[in-house]
């Protein structure tokens, strides 16, 4: 938010300063959320083009509303390039982010009650992968695969297990708060053993995929879902890729069944993000990220924090806080005093509720966004240690947080 938004300073001067205040937050804070990222100029003036007045329910040629020749032009950009930047034949970028994209899918691939598996919540599942909080839990006869105890990794045996014990006509696969690999071609081969359709949610790894820093699930899933603002660095929005042959039921679950006018400006704003990442200083930043979520996992495990599945191959880690003794909630607070910003999180066979798990969740996209590197990974699991021994000290926390802003000054934001 620049101070040449004269408007919306003079015309509502109190959203402004919030907006403002918001730009300071962001810029003196380090942002370890692990779906959070920072979206470049670019992206951010697309989103608020005058795109935003535009209502568009159709598809490209063929809409119900007149003055359509740029938005048409716009979203045919966007789904060309979601095709090309991930190898994929159809497109959709019209949902509203990552829950309406499942939501879309479920409708046009499965009837009400139809038997579905998908990754638990407290395993790293999304709520929309059959959670019983969401519609996917109540909708859908949900069954749900853990991690393996010991290794706290996918089990294949027991996902190749409850598929033939349950059946089920979808198998959903992609995770909100899982650090290693997901191998999208052992979930195929157990779709296609029990004759499930695959849906690869990619929200959180998308930008690694597209950097070719996390294999693709192009030719494994039938369907494939993403948002496009986690790790792909774009604007809140949603995505679904499918083959020609599911592209039509797909269309029509996202617009007219579940969806009016898509928000155009996003849609452009999405163009925007996909063209960027396309170029060579993504893959940079994709392989990046990786690099930096090992330094940081390797500078937390020197202050005796477990790493849940032993480290990680993508953008995030799960910290467990049992061996300090520590609960998730009361960590991602004092970080957060000291300006570091984390969730609590479950972590897998918690013993402690939801809302004050035993871990904490930290993710290395926005913070490379910001062209921070493995040094300052260390540098940054200092803070967070040192934090962690003084928990309940408001002046060291104090002290701690006029470090990291000094350290952050440093960065600063796109
Ligand atoms: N809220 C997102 C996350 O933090 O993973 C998922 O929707």
């Amino acid at each position: 938010m620049s101070e040449s938004n004269t408007e919306l300073k003079q015309t509502d001067p109190e959203i402004f300063e919030r907006l403002q205040a918001e730009d300071r937050r962001q810029g003196r804070t380090i942002r370890l959320i692990a779906s959070e990222n920072y979206a470049s100029a670019a992206v951010r003036q697309a989103t608020a083009s005058r795109l935003t007045n535009k209502y568009s329910e159709g598809y490209p040629g063929r809409r119900y509303y007149q003055g359509q020749e740029h938005t048409d032009a716009v979203e045919n950009l966007a789904r060309d390039r979601a095709c090309k930047l991930f190898g994929a034949a159809h497109a959709n970028v019209q949902p509203y982010s990552g829950s309406p994209a499942n939501l879309a899918v479920y409708y046009a691939l499965a009837e009400l009650g139809d038997p579905i598996l998908g990754m638990g919540l407290p395993f790293g599942g999304h709520l929309t992968h059959g959670w019983k909080v969401s519609f996917s839990g109540r909708f859908y006869d949900a069954h749900h695969y853990e991690v393996d105890p010991d290794t706290e990794c996918i089990d294949f045996a027991a996902v190749r297990e409850v598929a033939r014990e349950v059946q089920p006509k979808m198998i959903i696969c992609g995770a909100s708060a899982y650090p290693r690999t997901i191998d999208f071609a052992a979930f195929a081969e157990i779709a296609d053993e029990v004759g499930a359709y695959l849906l690869a949610d990619i929200a959180h790894i998308a930008g690694l995929v597209a950097g070719g820093a996390h294999p693709s699930p192009v030719g494994a899933a039938d369907v494939i879902t993403s948002t496009t603002h986690k790790t792909l660095r774009g604007p809140r929005g949603g995505l679904i890729m499918c083959d020609d042959k599911l592209a039509k039921d797909i269309d029509r679950a996202v617009f007219p069944a579940l969806q009016g006018g898509p928000h155009m400006n996003a849609v452009a704003a999405a163009a925007v993000a996909f063209n960027e990442a396309m170029s060579e200083d993504f893959e940079d930043y994709a392989h990046q990220i990786v690099k930096n979520a090992q330094a940081l996992a390797d500078g937390l495990a020197g202050y005796g924090l477990r790493l849940v599945a032993g480290g990680t191959d993508n953008h995030l880690l799960l910290v467990d806080l049992t061996p300090r003794e520590l609960g998730g909630r009361d960590a991602a607070v004092a970080l957060e005093k000291a300006g570091i910003v984390v969730n609590s999180n479950s972590i897998p066979f918690d013993t402690r509720g939801p809302f004050d798990p035993s871990g904490i969740r930290i993710g290395t996209a926005a913070v490379t966004t910001r062209g921070m590197d493995t040094d300052d990974m260390a540098q940054i699991a200092d803070f967070i240690g040192r934090v962690l021994d003084d928990l309940d000290d408001d002046d060291a926390l104090s002290r701690i947080g006029s470090e990291v802003e000094e350290f952050c000054a440093d960065f600063p934001l796109p």
